[in-house]
This record gives structure tokens, sequence and C-alpha cells, in this order.
């Protein structure tokens, strides 16, 4: 278990198309708990694995509901729209409103290699879609409709 360095807008690699894991193996779930650790150091709710400079299609999620671990995730079904203001771990202090739909079904395997299906609304919904838009080289900067001032707590009190 180790924390590993998180890639910032500028690096490359945030733009690469990541390629499908091929062998659900060791290694694989080593960085699994290696991305765990960085997510929750880092106070986020998900984590791509190009994040931390691997291009492969691999992502970690904890919405407050327990991690989910996600290999070749596919959206498989979305319905509905919600609004919500993003950020991202490889962005820091910018934050914008993005639209993504209010429900989806993602189909990936799980550290076993196990095919699973998971549904998500709400929060978790937004975090997949974020995360599998890292995968394909995509930031939530692109879609933003509204960039947002957010003056966040932890940073005024550094500040005063
Ligand atoms: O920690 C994160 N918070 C967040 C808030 C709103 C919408 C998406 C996210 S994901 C982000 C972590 C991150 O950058 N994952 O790629
Ligand atoms: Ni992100």
């Amino acid at each position: 278990m180790a924390i590993r360095e998180i890639r910032k807008k500028g690096d490359e690699i945030l733009r690469k198309i990541c390629k499908p894991v091929s062998a659900v193996n060791e290694k694989v779930r080593e960085l699994l708990d290696d991305m765990l650790d960085t997510m929750y150091e880092a106070d986020g709710v998900g984590l791509a694995a190009p994040q931390v400079g691997i291009m492969r299609r691999i992502v970690v999620i904890d919405v407050g509901e327990g991690p989910v671990e996600l290999i070749n995730p596919e959206k498989i079904e979305e319905s509905g729209e919600q609004l919500y203001v993003e950020g991202c771990l490889s962005i820091p202090g910018i934050y914008g409103e993005v639209k993504r739909p209010e429900r989806v079904v993602v189909k990936a395997l799980d550290r076993e290699g196990k095919e699973i299906r998971i549904e998500g609304t709400g929060m978790l919904a937004i975090a997949m879609c974020h995360e599998i838009d890292h995968l394909d080289g995509i930031l939530f900067e692109d879609r933003v409709i509204r960039y947002v001032d957010v003056n966040k707590d932890a940073d005024r009190e550094e500040e005063s």
C-alpha cells in the first residue's frame, strides 16, 4: 500500500485514451489498493489510473458508501439529468457546473476479474461518469457549463 503522486492538468497522460486491462492480476490489485490510499489521503471521492500515471482502464470511487473498484468500466444505461458543481484532484482550485445523467448502470470487472454491474444515482452516477471520462482523456473542464467561485473553508483558514 502506498500513496502515489497525482498528475496535474498539463501532464499529457491525462489526455490519452487508456487501454483495457487484459488480465486482472496481483499487479492490478496492488494498483487498486494504492489508488484507494491516494484517493482517501487526497480527500477525493474518486480516482482514475491515468491520474497516477497509469494508462489503464481502472478507477476507484467512494462517495461515502464504501470503496467501489471498477476495471474496464462501460456505461450500459443512462437516464435523467442532474447539474452538480464538480472539481478534480488533477485541477486543484477550479470548480464548475457539469450536466450528468441522474442514473447510470456500469458494467465492469471486480478485483477477482468477475463481471459486475453497478447502478448509481446522484453522486455515485456523477463520480462514475467523471472517472470514466478520465479513461478517455476527458477532463470535467471540457464539460463545464459555468465556472463557480468556491471559497473553500479550508483555504480561508490557511490564508488568515
Ligand atoms: O474528489 C472529487 N470530487 C468530485 C466532486 C464533484 C464531482 C466529481 C468529483 S471527482 C473528484 C476526484 C477526481 O478528480 N477524480 O477524478
Ligand atoms: Ni478528476
